[in-house]
């Protein structure tokens, strides 16, 4: 079900009006009838008993939106959800309204098998067998254990392992490097930190050499631009909040009357009828694609020439930097003059990427002539093997036709979104200076002093000299199921002569939680006092004053309390420094006055809390990324080396030069195709002759709400194939198969449908892994990092989880 069936049939205006049960109806859109009917009868008795309380809350997952929810709570439960009822319809101070997920946050509250008490293992590691300790035990054996590391091996052996559970506020936050167990960290010598993320690392890593950063124009934008290309984009299922960005894709577009085009291996849920034309693609090929398109844009005289030769470096010969090879330009790199003597014609991309030649012709000729053109990208691109190349290379399409720094136009990057001031609990500095990407824990864990610079990106250092030997892990499920090739982390993890100490800090059983040493049951955000931004929200900033839904229950305790217990046990310098002599109460105050400091225009403290939700539109209008670059380029220069775009990127040369690779890993000055381990035309295809991603849906986010019983049930776990492969394999829609590779195994039903392309396969990434490690291993929970691979990207060492080849039999 997508947002907008769940809005169907239900006008805008009446839902701000909505009462319980209009909310229920909505909030069950989709679902047998009897569940609603019987939920509005309870909701309609509840609503009028004269003792219930409506409390401000939101959901604080890792979406990328973040929504408002009122919460009625009777006798210390809650019992009922509605979201944002302040507001217009007219955009800019619009409803955050919460999609399916959040709605069912309840479920999640209340759910049976929420963590209840401090646990210490038991079995074997990742076996899952717990016995309940006391909060002494648990807070004394951490602190000892970290103690004893420390001692030991130094701090670079404790490491905070990526986590985004609570995308939250000022005290709730799980980001590893801004997360309170950070600064507990830092207040104790800090501790091997890592960069990137595993949504972004290939995409942020590379674009930066092109642009200085990696900004998008705003959104809401669209409503100044003639045509919208989305490379990989889905902002229907990934943004699917309220809070914009979807719908100011579709009411931008109803004003500006844009012409849409999907180019995506998958007929997604942003296609769905609004586009007006889908082109599907190879996984992992759109540079080629790009290229193609430049080649006819080229060869037809529809390049941005004065644009090129005043904003950019690399284009042609004209701006070659200086210690570039002769033919080393881009215009060079198309025609077939670079080295490789390989035109890039649209007969050669059309074998690529599977696009037929006549449609690229028809596609550069579009968008070579209408501007602006609001060239954007997802991040599914990019969380390919050859990501880094593929992010740069969509970019070129902005830049070859001047969309760059105006309005209406982008940069080739995804969305930018308006925020108001936030100021977060201070982490304090790491005194560790040495950094690890986010993706190779696991081989810092395996083979950590082997490690170095130039084959496996350690910052800060030219080598590891210890692995890892302690493990933080906060709000997040990366330790397993969120990670790559589960069963080979599984062998590292249940090792615990390697990594000695694993503490996990969630709500769940979780598969990660199953890998721990001791796990502690934590407050959710909705549980606490803090106060949280929106996300990417288009050009309406906003602030939402969480209050604590019920008291806490069980032995479940807050994040800042389970850190300053373990403060404690360190050192009184230790607390002292942790906590500053303040509760947390006393620090969201300390920490808001800070925010009216810099923004006087925002509401009091008290009257905040009272507001629930605080919105503001962009003064600015819309977010145009590159603004002042494209007004005055001598004034305000781009953060790159030249001050200018720099298609060919003498940074990436060096590095190039200097790095390890392997034959099938490229980095070059220049955002050219280069096909990769794995791809469509890797020949392990013979025996896994299917490419397969794992799509962001939303039945879930990541693994988060995948326990909820009524979003399994209404959005299924499946995998999707052509039928054409489906009739090949003798499979039928509906079937059980077995997806398989050398790493693993899962079993799933088979969703058999034209939306995705031949030779590809796909699934949505999240599903909790259900198998047993001691026997067969495989995986019935249908996760997809049982398939992939731990082997990392060549610039970035950044995650390639969309780059997997599978085979799926029919069981
Ligand atoms: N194959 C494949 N793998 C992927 C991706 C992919 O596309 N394909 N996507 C990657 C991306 S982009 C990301 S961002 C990561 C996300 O991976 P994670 O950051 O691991 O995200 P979640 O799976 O949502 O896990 C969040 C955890 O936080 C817990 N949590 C939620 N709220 C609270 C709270 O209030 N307190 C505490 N203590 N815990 C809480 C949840 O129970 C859950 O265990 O996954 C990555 N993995
Ligand atoms: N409902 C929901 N929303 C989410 C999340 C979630 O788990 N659930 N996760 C959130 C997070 S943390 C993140 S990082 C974002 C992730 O946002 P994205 O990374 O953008 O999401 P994906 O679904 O991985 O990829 C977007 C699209 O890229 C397509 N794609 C995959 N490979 C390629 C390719 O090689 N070329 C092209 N052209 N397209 C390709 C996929 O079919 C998909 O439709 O979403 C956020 N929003
Ligand atoms: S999952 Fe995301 S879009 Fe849905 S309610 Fe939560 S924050 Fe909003
Ligand atoms: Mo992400």
């Amino acid at each position: 079900m997508s947002e907008h069936e769940l809005h169907g049939g239900i006008s805008r205006r009446s839902l701000i009006k909505s009462s319980a049960i209009g909310s229920l109806a909505l909030a069950a859109g989709g679902l047998s009838l009897p569940f609603s009917l019987r939920g509005a009868a309870a909701a309609v008795q509840q609503a009028a008993a004269p003792h219930d309380s409506v409390v401000w809350g939101a959901c604080s997952v890792n979406c990328g939106s973040r929504c408002a929810l009122r919460l009625h709570v009777r006798d210390n439960e809650v019992y009922w959800v509605e979201t944002d009822n302040t507001g217009d319809d007219v955009y800019g101070d619009h409803q955050v309204r919460a999609c399916l997920r959040g709605r069912s946050i309840r479920r999640r509250i209340n759910h049976p098998e929420r963590l209840n008490y401090p646990m210490k293992r038991v079995g074997k590691r990742g076996e899952g067998k717990f016995e309940r300790i006391s909060w002494q035990e648990a807070l004394d054996t951490i602190s000892g254990d970290l103690q004893r590391i420390v001692r030991q091996y130094g701090n670079e052996a404790v490491y905070i392992n990526y986590s985004s559970g609570i995308v939250g506020g000022n005290i709730t936050r799980s980001s590893p490097y801004a997360s309170l167990v950070a600064r507990l960290m830092n207040c104790y010598g800090g501790y091997l930190s890592h960069y990137g993320t595993y949504s972004t690392a290939q995409i942020a890593c590379a674009m930066p050499y092109t642009y200085g950063s990696n900004d998008g124009n705003s959104t809401s934008d669209i409503e100044n631009s003639r045509l919208v290309v989305m490379f990989g984009n889905n902002p229907a299922e990934t943004r699917m909040s309220g809070g914009g960005i979807t719908y100011f894709l579709e009411q931008a577009r109803e004003r500006s009357n844009a012409r849409m085009i999907v180019i995506d291996p998958r007929y997604t849920d942003t296609a769905a009828g609004r586009e007006d034309e889908w082109v599907p693609v190879r996984p992992g090929t759109d540079a080629a694609l790009v290229a193609g398109i430049a080649w006819v844009l080229i060869d037809e005289n529809l390049v941005d020439q004065p644009f090129l030769d005043k904003y950019c470096v690399g284009y042609d010969e004209k701006t070659l930097p200086e210690g570039a090879p002769a033919n080393g330009h881009y215009k060079a790199y198309i025609l077939g003059q670079g080295d490789d003597g390989v035109a890039k014609t649209p007969a050669w991309a059309a074998r690529i990427t599977g696009v037929p030649e006549d449609k690229i012709i028809q596609l550069a000729r579009e968008i070579g002539s209408t501007k602006p053109a609001y060239i954007c990208q997802g991040w599914g691109p990019q969380r390919q093997a050859n990501g880094e190349l593929t992010s740069r290379a969509i970019a070129m399409l902005a830049i070859l036709t001047g969309n760059v720094g105006i309005s209406g136009g982008n940069s080739g990057a995804r969305e930018s979104t308006y925020t108001i001031t936030i100021e977060r609990m201070p982490v304090l500095e790491n005194p560790v200076k040495t950094s690890i990407s986010c993706f190779s824990w696991t081989d810092a864990i395996a083979r950590g002093p082997e490690m170095t610079k130039k084959r496996d990106g350690v910052r800060g250092k030219d080598k590891l000299d210890v692995p890892i030997k302690f493990i933080w892990n906060y709000a997040g499920n990366t330790l397993t199921n969120q990670h790559s090739d589960i069963n080979k982390t599984h062998d590292i993890l249940q090792d615990d002569s390697q990594c000695e100490m694993i503490v996990v800090i969630d709500n769940f059983m979780t598969s990660s939680a199953k890998y721990a040493d001791i796990l502690l049951p934590d407050l959710m955000t909705v549980e606490q006092e803090d106060i949280i931004p929106n996300d990417y929200a288009g050009n309406m900033g906003y602030l939402i004053f969480l209050q604590p839904v019920t008291a806490p229950k069980f032995e479940r305790k807050p994040i800042y309390w389970i850190m300053s217990e373990v403060a404690k046990r360190l050192g009184p310098d230790v607390y002292q420094k942790f906590t500053e002599g303040r509760t947390q109460s006393q620090w969201l105050q300390h920490l808001y006055a800070k925010m009216v400091a810099k923004d006087p225009q925002l509401p009091a403290y008290d009257e905040l809390k009272a507001m629930g939700i605080y919105k503001r539109k962009d003064p600015n209008g819309h977010f145009v990324a590159y603004k002042a670059f494209r007004d005055d380029p001598v004034a305000s220069p781009l953060k790159t080396p030249s001050g200018k775009i720099e298609i060919y990127s003498a940074r990436l040369a060096q590095i190039a030069a200097s790095w390890q690779l392997e034959k099938d890993e490229t980095i070059s000055p220049l955002p050219v195709y280069a096909s990769t381990f794995e791809g469509w035309d890797d020949p392990q295809r013979r025996d896994y002759p299917l490419q397969l991603f794992g799509f962001h849906y939303k039945a879930r986010t990541h693994s988060s709400y995948g326990n909820i019983d009524v979003l399994q049930a209404a959005c299924r776990q499946e995998v999707w194939i052509n039928p054409a492969d489906a009739a090949r394999r003798g499979i039928a829609n509906g079937d059980m198969v077995r997806v398989f590779n050398a790493r693993g195994e899962l079993r799933i039903p088979a969703k058999v449908t034209p939306r995705i392309m031949p030779g590809v396969s796909a699934m949505g990434q999240g599903a909790w892994h259900d198998a047993s490690m001691g026997g067969d291993r495989i995986d019935r929970g249908a996760c997809i990092n049982t398939l992939t691979t731990h082997r990392p990207s060549p610039l970035a060492k950044g995650n390639p989880q969309h780059t997997n080849l599978v085979e799926i039999e029919k069981v």
